[in-house]
């Protein structure tokens, strides 16, 4: 994914830019850069590839100057190369550098075209930088000539600016991609990240949407979107939750559970704009691919697995086209029937995954195009598959994936937006599930504060050896995901079914040892969920039931009901699983098990 970095110092700026880069390698990208201006000219250098690229063309032709910007690029507008790499210039004197998509960008093109601008790439990114050039030649100041652009701006963005002519400060904005100003002594930055910026500052100032920033050596003043001064506060860097220790938390899996509205809200930055979803997100060319899509091929392993089976359930009711689900060791062996216009997607945490890495080389040259949805920018799947979707989850180290799902959830569902809108999809239902997708960190933390409840729960659960999950309709994947959690992390027997087969095999091992968990959210499955219980009960099984908001369900003797927050329906499967993933975890606590790494198992799987 792109990053920014920017500096305005009374030292040299390039080796604080480049080790900034370095330390935004880890999201992945295809090109970097650098502008640095030093009073008489802005020089420029980019190159393909890796930063050390960068890194050896800045040692033959050092850049130096007290004020720059830097990119690392994740090509959504044109190919690769170093042309399309940011900085982005307008004449000599004017440099920037861009995250996101702006979604306009054809029509600014076409009129800045005719009014004799000349475009050297193919980025959405270019249009920016001659916008603002205009309006400097129209005689606008730096800070009014972004606040006019921004505002002709539609998509997500976060800009760096520099200007020769005005040495010591730069201009930062930002609409629905993360920017943060790093507060230094006598010198400050901008970063798409906090650790590009760790080597010089642990102060940070987070710009809020909308947000405009003038920040020089002395100073950073920040305009909200309605253009009113307003102070941001700066807040240290917070080492606890760092992706490399557990802060407060027991273990990685519960520090891990407790991100998930943090990292669900970036599964999605960058990605919405105007209750609509901007498919860019997905790559170059994902438009065209889209476009020609006529079913579905999902393939992946494990807890990646269940998530496409969530999908299959949207993709067939949203988009009306096939979606077939298959887990990759499988699939990768036997011969395959692939009719015309078929996506791969492949779903994998690590983007290592090996059986589903061999199913996607099998089969690339046969299908219209591949999509990987994956959480590890660099990985073998995102540099093998024509489009992907980071999930931005972040670094997940215990071995029970939680955050990873949750998150591949949302960019499945991103997805199935994207080739809803050229199937059954109508624009009120998209902006419909966007508004729901923007409740959805919030409606995870209510969820999360139903813990000391669960944790009760689990008194009861501890000492059984089997246990019985069951869920209908999208909410059948979701349980066979939280049986899996039961399995890896306590060790106790564990199995899923959709809860309309009960009568037609597991309901014989039903007795009063035999737990049975569900999640029985307010939908029209209900009524049918509640028979099933009933032959559950009517056999002596103890129930623990999460409901939905209604009263609908209430508890009784044997039967343990927790309720759970008001849910828009398209995100059941994905708040409804939290509490599963909290049961698992007290369970495996109560039982004394390595819970981060439990035995026998890898966190990711390189090997078949
Ligand atoms: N649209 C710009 C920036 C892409 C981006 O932010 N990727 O994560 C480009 O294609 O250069």
């Amino acid at each position: 994914m792109c990053g920014i970095v920017g500096a305005v110092a009374a030292r040299p700026v390039a080796e604080i830019l480049l080790e900034g880069l370095r330390r935004l390698e880890y999201r992945g990208y295809d090109s970097a850069g650098m502008a640095v201006s030093n009073g008489n000219t802005t020089e420029r250098l980019r190159r393909t590839g890796k930063v050390q690229a960068l890194a050896d063309a800045l040692a033959e032709n050092p850049l130096s100057g007290h004020l720059g910007i830097a990119h690392t690029r994740w090509a959504t507008h044109g190919k690769p190369t170093e042309n399309n790499a940011h900085p982005h210039m307008s004449g000599d004197r004017l440099a920037i550098v861009h995250n996101g998509i702006i979604e306009n960008f054809e029509v600014l093109k076409a009129a800045l075209i005719k009014q004799g601008f000349r475009f050297t790439s193919d980025t959405d990114t270019e249009v920016v930088a001659h916008l603002l050039q205009a309006e400097l030649n129209g005689g606008s100041a730096i800070l009014d000539a972004v606040n006019t652009v921004v505002a002709k701006l539609e998509g997500a963005f976060a800009l760096g600016v520099i200007q020769m002519d005005n040495p010591g400060q730069m201009i930062a904005a930002r609409k629905g991609s993360p920017l943060v100003v790093g507060v230094g002594i006598g010198e400050n930055f901008i970063a798409s990240d906090q650790l590009a910026l760790l080597q010089v500052t642990d102060r940070f100032m987070f710009l809020d949407e909308g947000d405009v920033a003038r920040i020089s050596c002395d100073g950073i003043e920040v305009w909200d979107q309605a253009g009113a001064s307003v102070e941001r506060d700066v807040v240290r860097y917070e080492h606890s939750v760092s992706s490399a220790d557990k802060g407060e938390y027991k273990h990685y899996m519960m520090k891990e559970i407790y991100e998930q509205p943090k990292v669900l809200a970036a599964a999605m930055e960058g990605r919405l704009s105007n209750g609509r979803l901007l498919e860019q997100a997905f790559g170059a060319g994902a438009s065209e691919i889209f476009d020609q899509v006529k079913q579905v091929q999902i393939i992946a392993c494990g807890t990646s697995y269940h998530a496409g089976m969530v999908a299959k359930y949207w993709i067939e009711d949203l988009v009306g086209i096939p979606c077939n689900v298959e887990v990759a060791s499988e699939y990768r062996y036997r011969p395959v029937v692939l009719p015309e216009g078929t996506l791969f997607i492949s779903v994998s945490q690590s983007g290592e995954t090996a059986d589903t890495l061999a199913a996607l080389r099998e089969i690339k040259d046969r299908v219209l195009a591949s999509l990987t949805i994956c959480n590890v920018p660099g990985s073998s799947l995102v540099r093998e598959s024509d489009l992907c979707l980071m999930t931005n989850a972040g670094p997940e180290i215990g071995v029970a994936s939680t955050k990873a799902f949750t998150t591949q959830l949302v960019g499945l569902l991103l997805t199935t937006l994207a080739l809803g809108r050229r199937h059954n999809l109508s624009e009120e239902k998209e902006t419909e599930i966007v508004a729901a997708l923007q409740q959805l960190p919030e409606l995870t933390r209510q969820v999360l504060e139903m813990d000391k409840d669960i944790e009760l729960m689990s008194q009861s659960f501890a000492e059984k050896h089997h246990s019985l999950f069951l869920g209908r309709g999208p909410m059948y994947p979701v349980v066979m995901e939280g049986a899996l959690k039961l399995k890896e992390i306590s060790y106790i027997h564990a199995e899923s079914y959709p809860a309309g087969e009960l009568k037609h095999g597991p309901l014989a091992l039903v007795d009063k040892d035999m737990p049975v968990v569900t999640v029985a959210p307010r939908n029209g499955m209900l009524d049918k969920l509640k028979a099933n219980l009933q032959e559950v009960r009517a056999r002596g099984g103890e129930l623990f039931v999460f409901a939905g908001c209604s009263e609908q369900v209430k508890p009784e003797e044997g039967m343990a009901v927790l309720h759970m927050p008001e849910v828009p329906a398209i995100l059941e499967p994905i708040v409804f699983t939290v509490p599963l993933q909290l049961l698992s975890y007290h369970v495996a606590v109560l039982k004394g098990t390595d819970v981060d790494q439990p035995r026998n198992l890898a966190k990711s799987v390189t090997v078949e």
